[in-house]
């Protein structure tokens, strides 16, 4: 476990696209927070000491200490939307004097968590985390994750980013999982061109770049998926079809 300065916000983080979301919330937002690093290949995330803050033993969590009462979160989607309410900004409409403009953000801030993230975690699970993949169930978890991709691109499509015309903090949640799909962890996401306008155009924003980069270099150091992307480097690239749940 590695932190680097002191504030009143720490988050305990891993480089993975769950952290880096909330990274890049509070980063966007430009709130100071003490960064934690819980080394979740080593196990630092089953401690018993680590396990007082989240009992689940997962990144990310947060813990605010502000305001005089200590307030600890876990679960991504509740810090993301913890932040969101505690700090006045424009990734989201205001929930008391525009109700619909903020649900038509959290909507989509509940599918990144719900379904994105878990898609995600399924196709890194039994394709790259599993010594010997079974074709099959493979080919069936990254339907999933296609048909959540192609819902997006599809948004894309009619809109400049993905709850409208305006950036907002479903956005900046979505990015870090588009940013490890660049890896080729299913080729056939560089077909969806509309999402390929939508990350260069999010890339043109410094903390997006910086997380973008930061999540490459973590990948590189890591041997299981540094070693999963140089094997399908060459690679012909497999075509699987969007999954009807
Ligand atoms: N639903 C949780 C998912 C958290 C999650 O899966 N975190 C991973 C990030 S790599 C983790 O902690 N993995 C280590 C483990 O499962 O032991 C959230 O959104 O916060």
């Amino acid at each position: 476990m590695s932190s680097n300065n002191n504030n009143d916000l720490t988050l305990y983080s891993n480089p993975g696209s769950v952290s880096t979301k909330v990274k890049l919330i509070l980063k966007y937002l430009g709130i100071p927070f003490t960064n934690v690093h819980i080394n979740t290949a080593n196990n630092e995330q089953h401690t018993p000491e680590y396990k007082k803050i989240n009992i689940h033993g997962k990144v990310p969590v947060l813990v605010d200490r502000s305001s005089g009462q200590e307030v600890t979160i876990f679960e991504s989607g509740a810090i993301v939307l913890y932040i969101l309410r505690k700090y006045p900004n424009e990734l989201i409409p205001d929930i008391a004097t525009d109700l619909a403009g903020f649900i038509n953000v959290f909507k989509w801030l509940e599918w990144q968590t719900s379904t994105v993230s878990s898609s995600e975690a399924n196709v890194l699970i039994n394709k790259i985390f599993t010594p010997e993949p079974i074709p099959s169930i493979v080919e069936k978890y990254e339907g999933i994750y296609l048909r959540a991709l192609t819902t997006l691109d599809e948004q894309l499509a009619s809109n400049k980013y993905i709850a409208g015309d305006k950036l907002s903090a479903a956005d900046i949640v979505v990015y870090p999982h588009l940013a490890y799909l660049q890896l080729g962890i299913i080729p056939t996401f560089f077909a969806l061109k509309n999402i390929e306008r939508y990350y260069k155009e999010l890339e043109q924003i410094p903390i997006i770049l910086e997380a973008k980069n930061t999540l490459f270099e973590a990948v590189s150091k890591h041997p299981v998926i540094s070693a999963f992307i140089q094997k399908n480097k060459s690679a012909p690239a497999p075509v699987p079809a969007p999954t009807q749940a």
